[in-house]
């Protein structure tokens, strides 16, 4: 039964509305690009809990003027999409592939002609397996291989595209792909894994760098954060959620914003980076704007004293770690278990804001959605309205939000999970490849029209 809602408030003429995606949670196609570490880590059992791997998943490659056409009749201005680096550059350097790059340009063309900004992400964390046995992100080298691919890239689209995210959510990468070992690559590091994040955020300035040259500009990044609880006043369980709070919220932004790392990250860093300040000059190049994917807090306290690893989310945590993160209780939870906390993303932007000061960029939700089964999901519509309204009582506060994009457009291949979680609009039966709208789709684009009409796709 659908429940009558109030409209959500009105945003600036101008907002920019959009949907995300990425190239391997739904490209499909392969064997028509060259391999990245998710498709060697997919191969190996255990790493996806429904053994599922994305070899097909939306096969969006060969779908994807059906899928633009969602997005046009959406109503959205803005399409979020990640390109494929082994797709470009099968080998991650070198040799470009025709075929890969002709994709792109007719899916930026199709996007075009239905009146959507295309806004390309150039790494949602599908590494050329190539780069990976040369050492991956481990090695300073790849920075400067994906900077040369941003190139090879903005060299090829950079006409029709206005706006450009350079990698998303390194901190995921860095801890479930390198500490954890819970995504590709695989690695179990710890805080070994800590110059993954500085070679990412040195691949991040370098490719600002490419791009700046290269004519093109609106150049952005999208960072995963939440606010952190502290599960309790004790001071121990204060200092583990500042702990937390700092890998989470401070590691891939103070370094961009400031310039700076924090303190412990600087300590804990060592003396492994030969210049650092040359590379913090690199990584700070000014943004034009800062995108935030934003799905729950998190509540953290200090370790457990005699527990083994805990499992928290799927996820088994060794007990070396210097926080647990605890249940956030009495709320909702999506079908992948996160907590619905709306008022949770009204804190974030404050925060930031306050943090940051002038110094901020401009922000974009980049992110923001949720996992729940079926047609007529009215838990994702709920979702969906909350957050909105809690961004809206941000802006009204003074803080600066250009645009808000849905996670996502499309059911699609959800990492670890396989295709068993769903985050899309729209559903995918993955054994016909139909598309259908769900009661979300509908409501969405009821809500963009009563926004009032957009300005042109074309008006910058
Ligand atoms: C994003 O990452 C990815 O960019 C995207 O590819 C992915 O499909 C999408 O989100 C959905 O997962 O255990 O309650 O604390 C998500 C980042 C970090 C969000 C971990 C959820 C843990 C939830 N995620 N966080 S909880």
């Amino acid at each position: 039964m659908a429940t009558t809602r109030a409209p959500l408030p009105r945003f600036p003429h101008d907002f920019l509305w959009g949907v995300s995606t990425s190239a391997h949670q739904i490209e499909g196609a392969a064997d028509e690009r060259g391999p990245s570490v998710w498709d060697a880590f997919t191969a190996l059992p255990g790493n996806v809990k429904d053994g599922t791997t994305a070899a097909v998943a939306c096969d969006h490659v060969r779908r994807y003027r059906e899928d633009v056409a969602l997005i046009r009749d959406l109503g959205v201005g803005a399409y979020r999409f990640s390109v494929s680096w082994p797709r470009v550059l099968p080998r991650g350097s070198g040799e470009v592939s025709g075929r890969g790059l002709d994709f792109y340009d007719r899916l930026v063309d199709e996007l075009c002609a239905a009146g959507v900004r295309p806004v390309p992400t150039l790494f949602h964390w599908d590494t050329p397996l190539a780069v990976e046995e040369a050492g991956g992100w481990l090695v300073r080298d790849t920075a400067h291989r994906f900077a040369e691919y941003a190139a090879v890239v903005a060299d090829r689209i950079g006409d029709r595209v206005p706006k450009w995210i350079t990698l998303n959510e390194p901190a995921e990468h860095t801890l479930l792909g390198h500490a954890l070992g819970r995504h590709a690559p695989g690695r179990q590091l710890l805080f070994d894994a800590l110059p993954v994040a500085h070679h990412l955020l040195l691949a991040h300035g370098l490719a600002v760098g490419a791009l700046r040259a290269a004519g093109v500009g609106d150049i952005g990044i999208a960072n995963s954060h939440g606010p952190t609880w502290p599960a309790s006043d004790a001071a121990e369980d204060r200092e583990a959620a500042d702990f937390y709070d700092v890998l989470l919220n401070r590691l891939f932004s103070d370094p961009l914003i400031t310039g700076r790392y924090p303190e412990v990250i600087t300590e804990l860093l060592g003396g492994e980076v030969p210049d650092l300040d040359a590379d913090l000059e690199t990584i700070s190049r000014p943004l034009d704007w800062y995108g935030i994917n934003f799905y729950q807090p998190t509540k953290v306290g200090a370790p457990l004293p005699g527990t083994g690893p805990t499992e928290f989310s799927g996820l088994w945590l060794p007990p070396e770690l210097p926080f647990s993160p605890r249940p956030i209780e009495g709320r909702p939870l999506t079908a992948f278990g996160w907590p619905v906390v709306p008022e949770a993303l009204t804190e974030l932007l404050l925060t930031f804001r306050e943090r940051y000061g002038d110094r901020l960029p401009p922000l974009v939700v980049t992110e923001n959605g949720c996992s729940y089964e079926g047609l007529d999901d009215q838990d994702r519509i709920a979702y969906l309205d909350g957050h909105l309204r809690a961004l809206h009582e941000a802006m009204a506060a003074g803080v600066d939000v250009r645009g808000y994009f849905v996670w996502s457009l499309l059911d699609n291949f959800e990492w670890a999970e396989g295709h068993g979680q769903r985050f899309g609009l729209v559903h995918v039966d993955y054994a016909t490849q139909e598309r259908t709208p769900k009661a979300s789709y509908g409501w969405l684009r009821g809500e963009l029209r009563g926004q009032g009409p957009r300005p042109p796709a074309d008006a910058g």
